[in-house]
């Protein structure tokens, strides 16, 4: 019983731990889900050329006081957990450069060189709110350097268990005990 317990608890932990909060991350059939700000008509979603099938040209026409922003509210962090964001990301046009492309949430930045090879990103960070906002932006820091991107995820790698969890099983393991010895 105890055991059961325990198991039931580890399992319900797992499952939370490897839901993938972001939606529509490989851009399959539409960017459903995504919105985005200083993007023209030579950006936006493309049904090829992606990592594979389709992606998301984050691109409008290179102004210095704007970069072209495609983001996604994300709800369900536990503050105090640990989180993965990755993705994978190209040139699609302009010259290759350092810190062109960027990835933002809950306080975090970082960015990234770009050019012709397909990269990937994966970085971690502790959850300080239950809800932020996830922002890919393209032409940073003065560039026209415009980046595609495709396979964004967002899961969380070590959850924290929560204080209702923990009084739940320590209250089932009291109830547990107290029956065995009223038998
Ligand atoms: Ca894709
Ligand atoms: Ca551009």
């Amino acid at each position: 019983m105890k055991y059961t317990i325990s198991l039931c608890i580890f399992m319900c932990l797992l499952s939370i731990s490897h839901a993938e909060l972001i939606t529509n991350g490989h851009f399959t059939s539409n960017a459903n889900g995504w919105t985005w700000v200083n993007v023209d008509s030579a950006g936006g979603w493309r049904s090829s050329g992606g990592y594979p099938g389709g992606g998301f040209i984050i691109n409008d026409g290179g102004a210095l006081g704007s970069d072209p922003t495609l983001y996604q509210s994300i709800s369900g962090l536990v503050i105090g957990a640990t989180y993965t964001i990755s993705g994978n990301y190209i040139l699609a046009h302009g010259t290759p450069v350092s810190n062109a492309f960027g990835v933002q949430i809950d306080g975090n930045l970082w960015q990234y060189y770009v050019d012709g090879s397909w990269r990937s990103f994966s970085q971690t960070f502790v959850a300080t709110s239950t809800t932020g906002t996830l922002y890919l932006t393209g032409e940073r820091n003065g560039t026209d350097t415009d980046p595609m991107v495709d396979n964004i995820s967002l899961v969380m790698t070590t959850p924290v268990p929560e204080p209702s969890s923990i009084l739940l099983s320590i209250l089932g393991l009291c109830f547990y005990f107290r029956m065995r010895r009223n038998k």
